[in-house]
């Protein structure tokens, strides 16, 4: 309960944080857009990872206040960037399924759009995989609203836990996040390599993009290279930057 409270007056009180991580392109060495990424810091329990308070939210039920202020703020961030410096960032939100599967998801999200001014075609929407476990026909028709509008959908942590292929057609997605746990694994295994070439091709036979997620080494990033992956993420290239630490890469660097 106590955790609960603290969480709840952190939403209220503007209190919770985002920081940004680069997403490279690898056909062009340079940052297309950034994954938002929830940081909670209490001066009484510091540092709570978003591992710990979004399941936790999810059980209490502010997920979906959380979500939304995690959407707004994004978007709102993404469109002060690529004003102020005439870029076209795609900004990433990760969505819990929960507040997804909830009725209006799609409503909220065409308000937060109008409020904001984002081009919807610069937002992109990351959901689990876990999101597909128990679908239904309602979850697989918001995906396709959201994508009228232009919002890009994205399956994160692609190849963890609930993995099945079956969903796969069925699922209106956009790029396929693949878990840095495979990204570990390609060096030094070769069954590593086999299994992100794999995933990567499997991706491509969809119609699908590729984004692999925790690349740490060169080693592991010329693989991906080598086997065609669009897009990586990773503490290689940078790790997830406060604002103004996100303000000073674009403004060195894209
Ligand atoms: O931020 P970190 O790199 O520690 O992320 C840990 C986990 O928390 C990841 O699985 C990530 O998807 C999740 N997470 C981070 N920020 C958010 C958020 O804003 N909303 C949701 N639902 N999950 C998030
Ligand atoms: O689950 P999701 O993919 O949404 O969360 C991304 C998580 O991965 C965040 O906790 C982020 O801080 C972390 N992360 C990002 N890049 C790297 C990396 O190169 N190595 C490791 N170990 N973690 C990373
Ligand atoms: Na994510
Ligand atoms: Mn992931």
């Amino acid at each position: 309960l106590l955790l609960e409270t603290k969480l709840h007056q952190a939403l209220k009180q503007d209190r919770l944080e985002l920081h940004y991580q680069p997403k490279i392109d690898l056909k062009t060495d340079s940052v297309i857009g950034m994954e938002a990424l929830l940081r909670w810091y209490d001066p009484e329990l510091g540092h709570i990872p978003p591992d710990r308070f979004i399941p936790f939210a999810e059980d209490c039920g502010l997920i979906n206040d959380i979500g939304v202020w995690v959407l707004r703020k994004a978007c709102a961030q993404a469109r002060q960037w690529n004003e102020s410096h005439d870029l076209s960032l795609r900004v990433a939100v990760n969505i819990s399924p929960i507040h997804i599967s909830t009725g209006g998801f799609v409503d909220m999200v065409r308000s937060v759009i109008a409020e904001t001014g984002i081009d919807p075609n610069l937002l992109e929407i990351e959901i689990t995989e876990m999101s597909m476990l128990d679908y239904t026909e309602d979850l697989i028709d918001t995906i396709k609203q959201l994508r009228e509008l232009g919002i890009t959908i994205s399956l994160d942590d692609f190849g963890t836990g609930y993995s099945s292929l079956n969903y796969l057609k069925k699922f209106p997605v956009d790029v396929l996040k693949i878990d840095r746990a495979f990204v570990r694994d390609i060096v030094p295994e070769k069954s590593g390599i086999a299994m992100i070439s794999a995933m990567i091709s499997l991706a491509h036979a969809l119609n699908l993009q590729v984004v692999a997620e925790g690349v740490e080494e060169e080693a592991e990033l010329n693989v991906l290279r080598e086997h065609g992956c669009e897009y990586v993420q990773g503490y290689y290239f940078s790790k997830p930057l406060s604002v103004e630490d996100f303000t000073n890469l674009i403004v060195n660097t894209v």
